[in-house]
C-alpha cells in the first residue's frame, strides 16, 4: 500500500477548520484535523511545504516509523504548529489502516474497555442567575457533568462567556479583541459562585471550573482550597503549563483536582506533572498531541501513575479529533472525562459525524477507522476568514494570559 496524494481543505462553516487528506494506491484515504484555532494557516504551510511531499510514495501502514520520521527525524522539534502537522498525519493514517482492515479506529488500539464516553458540558452565564440558568438548562439535556464558568462582578470580560451571542465562540474575526482581566475579584467571587450552583443543584452533579491560566501558583492554592467543600470534579489550568514546578505548592495545599494541558504538544511537557502525580487528568487533545500514536504512549505513561485523561474538545477541535477522541475513549483504560462542546448545525452540512449524544454520553457507531467524512464540495462554499483569540489586560493595562 502506497500514499500517492494528499491535500489540505481549509473550510470555514462558522469558524475555520483545516483537514488532512491523505489519498492511497488502493483507493483508501483517511483525514486527520489539523486546526490550530487562530494559526491555521501556519500549519497548512508546514503542511503543503514539506510534510505532504515526505509522505507520498511511503506505506500509510507504518504508523509508528512515520510519527518518528517527523518528530524525530525532523532538527526543529515540538510546538504547537509542528505537533498539530503531526498529529494530522498520524490520525490520518490510523483511519487509512481502520479503514483497509474493516474495522473501527477502537478495535486497533485496545478494542472496547466500554461502549460509551461521559462527557462535560459548559454552563456560561453572565451573572449568577443567568449561570443557574445555564447549569440547569445543560442538566435538563442529561449531562452528568457540567462545567461552569461566569460574568465575574465588576469585571467587563470573563473567560468562557458569551458578551452578545448566545453561543461561545473562542476566536473573533479580524485581529484579537482586548479582554480585561482582575484576578482578586474573581477570586473574591468564585467560591461563592460554586456554594451557590452547589445549593441549587445539589451533590451529584459533576462540576467542572476553568481558570484559563490565569493564576500564580499560590492564587490557584487558595483557590483550589476555596473550592474544597463544593468538590469539583477538577480545577482545570490553574496556572500557566510552562512552570511545571508550580503545581507542587497547589498539591500540597488542596484535594482538588486538577486538569492540565490541553496547549501543551509532547509526553515531555508532562514529565514532572506525571511522575510527581501533580495533576489528575491529562488535557492534551490528539489534535495536538501528535494523534494517536504518540497519546497513547502519554495515556499509558499516566495511567502507571494513576492519572486519567480528559481531553481538550472545544468546537475549534473539528469532528475528526471529536470522533478519533471518542474511539481513543472507549479503548484505554484510564479514561476519566471527554470534553464536548458541541459545533453548530452548520459545520455537520461539511463533516459526515458518526457520533451522537445520550443521557451524558458519547458513543460511535462501527465504522471502519474514525468514521467521520467531509463533504469538499460544501467544505469549499465557506473559504477560510481570518480570526484570532483574543489577548488580555489587567484592569491597569498590563498585559497578561489570555
Ligand atoms: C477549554 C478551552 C477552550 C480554549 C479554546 C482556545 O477548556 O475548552 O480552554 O475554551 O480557550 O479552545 O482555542
Ligand atoms: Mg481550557
Amino acid at each position: 500500500m502506497k500514499i500517492t496524494d494528499a491535500k489540505v481543505i481549509l473550510t470555514c462553516p462558522g469558524r475555520n477548520f483545516v483537514t488532512l487528506k491523505i489519498i492511497t494506491d488502493q483507493g483508501v484515504y483517511g483525514l486527520g484535523d489539523a486546526t490550530l484555532n487562530g494559526m491555521e494557516k501556519a500549519v497548512v504551510a508546514f503542511l503543503e511545504s514539506y510534510c505532504i511531499p515526505a509522505l507520498i510514495g511511503k506505506d500509510p501502514r507504518n504508523t509508528e516509523d512515520i510519527w518518528h520520521y517527523f518528530y524525530r527525524g525532523v532538527y526543529w522539534k515540538r510546538g504547537s504548529v509542528t505537533l498539530t502537522a503531526i498529529s494530522a498525519i498520524d490520525m490520518a493514517l490510523w483511519d487509512i489502516k481502520g479503514k483497509a482492515l474493516n474495522t473501527p479506529l477502537y478495535n486497533l488500539i485496545g478494542g472496547k474497555s466500554r461502549d460509551r464516553v461521559m462527557v462535560y458540558a459548559h454552563a456560561n452565564g453572565k451573572d449568577l442567575n443567568d449561570t443557574l440558568e445555564k447549569v440547569a438548562r445543560e442538566k435538563e439535556k442529561g449531562f452528568l457533568a457540567i462545567r461552569v464558568q461566569s460574568g465575574i462582578p465588576g469585571i467587563s470580560d470573563a473567560y468562557g462567556v458569551a458578551k452578545d451571542s448566545k453561543f461561545y465562540e473562542p476566536a473573533h474575526k479580524g485581529l484579537p479583541n482586548v479582554e480585561q482581566w482582575d484576578t482578586s475579584k474573581y477570586l473574591n467571587y468564585l467560591p461563592y459562585l460554586f456554594g451557590k450552583v452547589r445549593e441549587t443543584f445539589g451533590t451529584d452533579l459533576h462540576l467542572l471550573h476553568d481558570a484559563h491560566h490565569r493564576l500564580t501558583p499560590v492564587e490557584a492554592a487558595r483557590l483550589a482550597k476555596e473550592l474544597e467543600p463544593h468538590h469539583l470534579f477538577w480545577l482545570e489550568d490553574p496556572v500557566t503549563g510552562e512552570l511545571q514546578e508550580g503545581l507542587r505548592l497547589i498539591r500540597k495545599q488542596s484535594s482538588t483536582p486538577i486538569a492540565i494541558g490541553e496547549v501543551f504538544n509532547t509526553i515531555y511537557d508532562y514529565t514532572t506533572l506525571i511522575t510527581e502525580q501533580l495533576i489528575d487528568y491529562i488535557r492534551m487533545p490528539l489534535v495536538h498531541g501528535g494523534g494517536i500514536t504518540h497519546m497513547k504512549k502519554v495515556a499509558d505513561f499516566a495511567s502507571v501513575y494513576h492519572i486519567q485523561t480528559g481531553f481538550h474538545g472545544a468546537t475549534d477541535l473539528s469532528p475528526v479529533n471529536l470522533a478519533a477522541a471518542i474511539h481513543f475513549n472507549m479503548a484505554i483504560n484510564n479514561f476519566g472525562i471527554q470534553e464536548y462542546m458541541p459545533h453548530q448545525e452548520i459545520v455537520h452540512e461539511v463533516f459526515k459525524i458518526n457520533y451522537r449524544f445520550k443521557d451524558g454520553f458519547l458513543s460511535v457507531d462501527d465504522t471502519p477507522g474514525i468514521g467521520v467524512d467531509i463533504d469538499e464540495e460544501k467544505a469549499s462554499r465557506y473559504p477560510y476568514e481570518m480570526a484570532c483569540l483574543p489577548v488580555n489586560r489587567k484592569t491597569d493595562g498590563t498585559m497578561f494570559y489570555w
